[in-house]
């Protein structure tokens, strides 16, 4: 028996992604051969890129592992590229976050809170209990399975009536960036249980899915694996799980994805091989020209970004999509002066086709659409610690209530 436990034990230890000794280096690279220079590294295994700005005096965080730190840092130094370590172990972050997460109190079945990011399960408990307490304005039901079975669920809010414009938001496309759902989860608080906010499901339907890709969002849950784990979970040759944002067929493998399943954007083997995206898609084209407005959330790095992500040209109605940016933008900053930067995802961040966004204006038909890079945790690695949570989504839902009021106000 005790053998059993321990080799049960040593499996699980083996099976637990550790991130002893990797470093997150800050670097900020001051002219094109700097930048050209540190772009070299993605892709090289060991080397993963947290923050987005591939630009000259831009600021990118990178995780190293530690066989990598040397090669990394000389380079760094002989190209007298501007650096400093900005997390020193990792593993101490993420265990501080595992500990974090038992501390904190269980919640009872069909609560939820904003003071820890939940599991799949507890989530969708809540949204379950939702539709139970109010049952006038709340439908919940699955848009389809995930490859695990996993039910991708979605929350319709809605006061009744046809006819009605739709907003369509999702989150948690990539598995780690869990300060997504948890934003997702507090727009569905406050839309159907904040009786001041009646006035927004009103003359709107709302479509909500706040786990877009639940297992590999339980994969980084569980203790025994990969916190920073993106993809889905799709067995592999060699490696497993394929990009989701890379995945749309519009423009798929063109620019900025991967064909090699070990990457980190791995496109998969055909455009919506993944059933997460084709589940996406089909709601999209089932709901067809009722929605008018998508937002897909992501973290982290404080972004409002529209089409396009497979090229640099700007879509024709640029000028729309730029100018309710902006507003969305100073709602939030005006909550706590949290800065966004707004622009075309190919020209303020970097090339990348397959994404949601990208599809569903261009083939779904939807002309506002955005993908949305919340805020990250700064000092304390990918996610902002569960005691942020609250803040971060209650000034992202002022910018929420902007979407809002254009969306009503103009269809
Ligand atoms: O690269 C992505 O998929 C997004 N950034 S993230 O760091 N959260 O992975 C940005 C996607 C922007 N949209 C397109 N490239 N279509
Ligand atoms: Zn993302």
């Amino acid at each position: 028996m005790m053998k059993t436990i321990i080799v049960l034990a040593c499996l699980a230890a083996l099976a637990t992604a550790n991130f002893s000794n990797h470093k997150v280096y800050r670097v900020n690279p001051s002219n094109k051969e700097q930048l050209d220079v540190v772009r070299a590294f993605e892709g090289i295994k060991g080397v993963d890129f947290w923050s987005k700005a591939r630009a000259v005096n831009k600021e990118m965080d990178i995780m190293v592992s530690p066989q990598i730190q040397m090669r990394f840092t000389d380079t760094l130094k002989q190209n007298s590229i501007a650096h400093n370590v900005l997390i020193n172990d990792v593993e101490t972050v993420v265990q501080r976050e595992k500990m974090e997460k038992m501390m904190s109190p269980r919640v009872e079945a069909g609560k939820i809170n904003f003071e820890q990011y939940h599991t799949y399960d507890t989530i969708v408990e809540y949204l379950i209990q939702l539709e139970s307490d109010h049952s006038d304005i709340v439908e919940v039901r699955s848009i389809g399975g995930t490859y695990e079975d996993r039910e991708m669920v979605m929350i319709k809010i809605s006061t009744g009536g046809s006819n009605k414009p739709a907003i369509l938001i999702d989150a948690g496309i990539h598995a780690r960036e869990w300060i997504a759902p948890a934003t997702a989860l507090y727009f569905i608080h406050e839309l159907v249980e904040n009786k001041d906010n009646r006035h927004m499901i009103e003359n709107v339907d709302w479509y909500i899915i706040p786990v877009l890709n639940p297992d590999g969002y339980e994969y980084t849950h569980s203790s025994t694996s990969n916190r920073f784990w993106r993809k889905t979970t799709t067995k592999g040759q060699r490696c497993d799980g394929v990009d989701a944002n890379r995945n749309f067929d519009f423009h798929w493998m063109e620019i900025g994805a991967s064909d090699y399943e070990c990457d980190e954007t791995y496109a998969g083997p055909e455009g919506f091989s993944e059933s997460e995206t084709r589940n996406l898609k089909n709601l999209v084209e089932s709901l067809g020209s009722q929605t008018k407005l998508y937002l897909t959330f992501h973290s982290y790095g404080q972004y409002l970004l529209y089409p396009w992500g497979y090229t640099s040209a700007l879509p024709e109605d640029v000028q729309t999509l730029d100018d309710l940016a902006h507003d969305v933008a100073d709602a939030i900053y005006a909550v706590d002066r949290t800065d966004y930067t707004i622009g075309s995802s190919t020209n303020v961040l970097y090339a990348a086709a397959g994404g949601s966004d990208d599809w569903v204006k261009a083939v779904g038909g939807v002309a506002l659409s955005y993908t949305i890079e919340l805020p990250g945790g700064g000092w304390n690695g990918f996610d902002p610690p569960a005691s942020a949570i609250k803040g971060v989504a209650t000034e992202t839902f002022e910018g929420l209530k902007v979407y809002h009021a254009y969306v009503e106000k103009n269809f």
